[in-house]
């Protein structure tokens, strides 16, 4: 697998300064098959599979042994690239995690867009394991590195008018194929892709701004350079390759939603209890697994993430 067989640097050399190398070296290591895609500019390139140095934050972390890196890589929703489960590992070299910009701005006293390398040098990386939960009842554990959403939020000093928090999806059908018109858009999403959260949601420990898994930067099949991770919430909420995090006053519009409302609320916790109109939400099958289990509910992080919630009916903020 392509992946499988990217250059290993020795972890000394690689700091986030110098996650760029030359494009020559990139090209060799990566091999042929990106050829196309990486030749269409001459921006430099994030090599797929450098290494990301963390910290473990075990506190936050599930004691379950990770999914397999090839199966965390190639079963896949990220609709930008189809609607089928291996078409993001196999097209996603089109797209370009660098150079890569992250505007927060809206309801903010300091609005302010970084770039993607000054982020990862600004803020603390963590690796924390955590399951993601599919609103298809699928589900598996991955090591994520980043760094929690909260850090980022206070260095642009939100303001008491900012009730939630919406993210925005890049929009480029030249690095997106699904964003062109015409029949490879069979999702039925609205381009580009987003999400929201409430601001206390944002603010929560657990929601992770995350860079990288397995310990290397995030491929661009998982939503590279900078997806966010909502672990108690269903997958779909976890918005891949984000250009911008904005501030507002109102509940945002959010792709899912939009695209049919009665199955894919904005709250999208994950509930056992509360069943998709199409099937049954009460179990799942982790990736690698034959049996199923039971579902959790909030996936297993009932402690911390059902505060958030008291006195709501999770039936009708489904
Ligand atoms: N931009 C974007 N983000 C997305 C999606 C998508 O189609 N586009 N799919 C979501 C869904 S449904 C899931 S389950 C997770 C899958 O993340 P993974 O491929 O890293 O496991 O990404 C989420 N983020
Ligand atoms: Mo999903």
């Amino acid at each position: 697998m392509l992946i499988r067989h990217a250059p290993r640097f020795p972890s000394s050399e690689i700091t986030p300064e110098r996650l760029y190398l030359d494009r020559r070296t990139f090209l060799a290591g990566a091999g042929a098959l990106l050829l196309g895609a990486a030749d269409a500019g001459a921006a430099p390139a994030v090599p797929q599979g450098a290494p990301l140095k963390a910290t473990r934050n075990d506190a936050f972390s599930l004691k379950e042994a990770p999914t397999k890196f090839e199966s965390a890589t190639t079963y896949n929703n990220f609709y930008e690239f189809g609607v089928n489960k291996e078409d993001p590992a196999r097209l996603a070299g089109t797209l370009k995690p660098r150079p890569w910009t992250l505007k927060v701005d809206g309801l903010v006293a300091k609005p302010k867009t970084f770039d993607i390398d000054e982020l990862l040098r600004a803020f603390p990386l963590e690796e924390r394991v955590y399951s993601l939960r599919c609103v298809e009842a699928w589900s598996m554990v991955i090591p994520w590195v980043g760094f929690p959403l909260q850090a980022l939020l206070k260095r642009v000093e939100p303001t008491s008018q900012a009730k939630y928090v919406a993210f925005t999806t890049l929009l480029d059908p030249e690095q997106f194929p699904a964003q062109r018109k015409g029949l490879f858009n069979l999702g039925g999403l609205d381009w580009p892709y987003t999400e929201g959260l409430r601001v206390d949601e944002a603010m929560h420990p657990l929601t992770l701004l995350t860079v990288g898994m397995y310990g290397q930067v995030l491929p661009n099949q998982n939503g590279a350079p900078i997806r966010v991770v909502i672990p108690w919430k269903y997958g779909f909420k976890s918005a891949k390759s984000i250009v911008r995090i904005s501030l507002v006053a109102d509940q945002p519009k959010t792709a899912w939603n939009v695209a049919a409302s009665s199955e894919y609320g904005f709250y999208s916790n994950v509930n056992p209890e509360v069943s998709h109109p199409r099937w049954s939400q009460a179990t799942e099958r982790r990736i690698g697994e034959l049996r199923r289990r039971p579902t959790l509910m909030f996936n297993g992080y009932a402690d911390q993430a059902a505060p958030l919630y008291t006195g709501m009916d999770l039936k009708k903020f489904y």
